[in-house]
């Protein structure tokens, strides 16, 4: 099989909230990268041009497409990606933010293992460019209680199971969301939600990754997160 038609076989789902400065150079890039590769931009009802410079990509290359989430009841990351693994019409998706957080370039990694037969790849931060100490704080207190979480459901961990970064195989992922009583959909974990779940035969692999600082755009992930992540760890 030649680059193209191997790209042909996986889905890049971007899950975008008002990423107008940074969504356009992001599908320029992967669509460069990885030629013949599909693409989603699952968009919650961006206030500024995200939804319009998708559409304009769409036109041009009918492979790159716009989920519009802006008149769904429930918004939210995890909701965004839980619709597109459902539509995603190739064996292989991957996860990457809109904000070049997560380094396009190494999808290649992930995509490389999922067709050697992983179930689920996701990528863990080696390195995390300047985060405050809260930040460091709240990261590491929240990994703790979710792998403490997984370990008493005794289900298979990976290092960075908040990992926003990350891929599957499309039929098993789909399989289990569709059988999964535990997904928040407010939530902002879905990886989270899928490791509470995932068979104990799974192959998992992971790679690494540095997560970079956000150049353009603001964050959108507040305290309300945070205690949504909590909950899902605990019930
Ligand atoms: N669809 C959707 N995307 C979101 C939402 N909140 C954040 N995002 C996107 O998810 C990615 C990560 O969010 P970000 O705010 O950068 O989180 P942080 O990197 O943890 O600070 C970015 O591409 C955001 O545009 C949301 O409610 N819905
Ligand atoms: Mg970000």
């Amino acid at each position: 099989m030649n680059k193209m038609q191997e790209y042909q076989e996986l889905t890049v789902i971007i899950p975008t909230l008002n990423e107008e400065p940074n969504i356009g150079k992001l599908i320029d890039r992967i669509t460069t990268l990885f030629p013949g590769i599909h693409i989603i931009v699952a968009d919650d009802g961006s206030k500024d041009r995200t939804q319009e410079i998708v559409k304009e990509f769409h036109e041009k290359n009918p492979n790159v497409i716009l989920l519009d989430r802006s008149k769904e009841k429930i918004h939210g990351l995890t909701a965004s990606v839980y619709d597109s693994i459902m539509i995603c019409k190739t064996p292989y998706f991957f996860v990457i933010d809109g904000d070049f957080q997560h380094p396009p370039e190494k999808i290649d990694d992930g995509f490389k293992l999922l067709r050697q037969g992983c179930d689920l790849v996701v990528g863990y931060r080696e390195k995390v460019e300047n985060w405050g100490l809260i930040r460091k704080l709240i990261s590491w207190g929240a990994t703790m209680i979710g792998k403490v979480s997984l370990l008493i459901r005794r289900r298979p961990r990976v290092r960075d199971i908040m990992s926003g970064f990350f891929g599957g195989n499309t039929e098993k992922v789909r399989a289990l969301l569709r059988s999964n009583t535990k997904i928040t959909p407010q939530g902002y974990k879905i990886l989270f939600d899928i490791l509470k779940q995932t068979p104990r035969n799974w192959r998992l692999c992971e790679f690494p990754y540095v997560f970079k600082n956000r150049v353009e755009g603001k964050s959108k992930i507040g305290k309300k997160h945070i205690i949504a992540f909590i909950k899902s760890a605990i019930f």
